[in-house]
């Protein structure tokens, strides 16, 4: 069933006035009559709204930094923030060096009361002193929390100090929750301070392979990138960094030397990709190794960019040997998963990402959106310099880049740069809403009211959904697919990541538990209505009685 603008104004007439105008700027039915469809995104929430949004410090900390192995990242302010990011998002990483995995520690400074009204810097300085002791780490960044912004202890200067002690990468991160208006401004705040004070650092001077790249926004989620890395090593591209994903300080501070660097999650480190091309020259690519089409098409798409006839080659007989191997094992799931319909609602890229591998399935996309990305992920890029800045955008400035004098290099002459870009997404992203159907709704910032009440308008048969939101539809009986950590499962990426997801929603469909749920509109009808007697003659007269 669609949704018609009638409905949807049913749905927003349950809010206060100003909260419908505000809310009605945020979901938009997809209409292929018009050119280009506009949505509010990355505005704050409205307060008492249920939203499914993080903070500034889960950006910083938990996405972007967290992933970094060889690191100790230290939680300065009350111990709740660092437990609760502790371990829950399932960015695996292995290393050779045992001693240099820190990524199952929680480190925090545990504020007290006394440090809140007396000051946390000796304790966070203390706390430095004693992780380079115990751990040993290659490096350490210190993640604010809210309360240590309030109070104005000065982290910079507890970091600078200790990197002077010490003589060891100290990074600290303003990136108190209350800094944006979601998670997404900790990513910000995060790939700034990874550009100024890491990326570059290494003395490496020349790629280390023929074709090397980066894979930035990939977090290994449940192993994602190991799968992703499986299938480019075998095609013969050297990696030098994941951006983050089983990531290390090591590395990534070499990351100046690839020739290429790929963009899975577009959100959380476009501004990495950007400045990389500024500093470095080096080109991006928008990737999505999700789903079959997905990795497929992007494969293809990198080969390109090399231009090289041998990789070329290669690449399509990496890809026919993966499709022979899953393809059979797909057909199964397929057949479970046939003219079901989703709604795919995640934090950011993968709001998008997974519409392709619902498809593959057959399995129709009715509603998709974004917690907290921006108006280029859902519009494409090409709205950038549309997009409104307000308070809370200006918080996080970009930071000033400038060709790296020594390192700057055209990986690829401009002629041939220009022709790539008609072909491929070369430093390009075009959104959302460009692939989805005609008659699908868009909804960013969804809330636990629009979620029950689109539910109950659309029955999807599948709701990917986060942490927080999959009870919602759980209690009315819709299997959920959580797509941020995957719960326990995983990896979803690649080829053999597919088969994997097509088991894990097969099972949600075929799962006889939902059958013991009863979907509310079972026993209280979704339409209800009077029958008013005529007031005239008039209708009986058109029928000639
Ligand atoms: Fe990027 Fe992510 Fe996502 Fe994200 Fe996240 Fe995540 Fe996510 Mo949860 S970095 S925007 S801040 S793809 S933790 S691995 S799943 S909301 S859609």
């Amino acid at each position: 069933m669609a949704i018609s603008e009638k409905m949807l104004d049913e749905i927003l007439n349950k809010y206060p006035a100003k909260v419908k105008r505000n809310r009605k700027k945020h979901i938009l039915v997809k209409d292929l009559g018009q050119d280009q469809q506009e949505i509010e995104a990355n505005t704050r929430t409205i307060p008492g709204v249920i939203t499914n949004r993080g903070c500034a410090f889960a950006g910083c900390k938990g996405v972007v930094l967290g992933p970094l192995k060889d690191m100790v990242h230290i939680v300065h302010g009350p111990i709740g923030c660092a437990y609760y990011s502790w371990l829950t998002r399932r960015n695996k990483a292995k290393t050779d060096d045992p001693k240099k995995n820190f990524l199952a520690y929680c480190v925090s400074t545990d504020m007290q009361e006394s440090d809140i009204v007396f000051g946390g810097e000796k304790k966070l300085a203390r706390m430095i002193d004693e992780v380079v002791e115990v751990f040993k780490p290659n490096a350490i960044t210190i993640s604010a929390t809210c309360p240590v912004g309030l109070i104005g202890d000065d982290i910079q200067g507890v970091a600078r100090a200790a990197r002077d002690k010490h003589g060891l990468n100290i990074t600290a991160y303003n990136c108190e929750g209350y800094k944006g208006v979601s998670q997404s401004a900790g990513h910000h705040i995060a790939n700034n301070n990874l550009m100024e004070h890491i990326i570059g650092q290494g003395d490496l001077e020349e790629p280390p392979g023929r074709y090397t790249i980066n894979i930035l926004g990939e977090y290994n989620i449940g192993g994602d990138s190991w799968e992703v890395e499986r299938v480019l090593s075998e095609i013969g591209y050297e990696i030098q960094v994941v951006m983050t994903g089983n990531g290390s300080y090591e590395k990534l501070k070499n990351a100046h030397v690839a020739q290429l660097n790929l963009v899975q999650c577009h959100r959380s480190i476009n501004y990495i990709a950007d400045m990389l091309e500024t500093r470095y020259g080096t080109p991006w690519l928008k990737v999505n190794f999700i789903g079959i089409r997905g990795i497929s098409e992007s494969l293809r798409n990198m080969a390109r960019y090399f231009g090289d006839e041998a990789l070329i080659q290669r690449t399509e007989e990496v890809i026919e040997r993966e499709l022979a191997e899953i393809e059979p094992q797909l057909e199964p799931y397929r057949k479970i998963c046939a003219g079901k319909t989703a709604f795919c609602f995640v934090g950011g890229s993968r709001g998008h990402h997974y519409q392709g591998l619902y498809e593959e399935l057959g399995i129709t996309t009715v509603l998709a959106g974004y917690e907290f990305a921006h108006r280029d992920d859902y519009e494409g890029r090409e709205v950038l310099p549309h997009v409104k800045t307000d308070a809370d955008s200006k918080n996080i400035p970009d930071l000033h880049v400038t060709p790296d004098e020594r390192r700057y290099r055209l990986k690829i002459p401009v002629e041939r740069m220009d022709e790539l870009k008609k072909e491929i997404p070369l430093s390009n992203y075009n959104g959302m809403i460009e692939e989805m159907m005609e008659g699908s709704i868009v909804v960013d910032d969804l809330n636990h009211y629009e979620t029950e009440e689109f539910i109950r308008i659309l029955k999807p048969d599948i709701f990917s959904s986060g942490i927080k939101d999959k009870y919602i539809p759980q209690k009315m009986g819709i299997p959920t697919k959580q797509l941020h950590n995957y719960d326990y499962s995983g990896p979803y990426a690649g080829f053999r990541g597919a088969v994997n997801f097509a088991r894990d929603v097969a099972m949600g469909f075929a799962t006889p538990t939902w059958n013991f749920i009863e979907p509310p509109w079972k026993s209280k009808p979704l339409l209800e209505g009077t029958i008013e007697p005529c007031s005239t003659n008039k209708c009986a007269e058109e029928v000639g009685a």
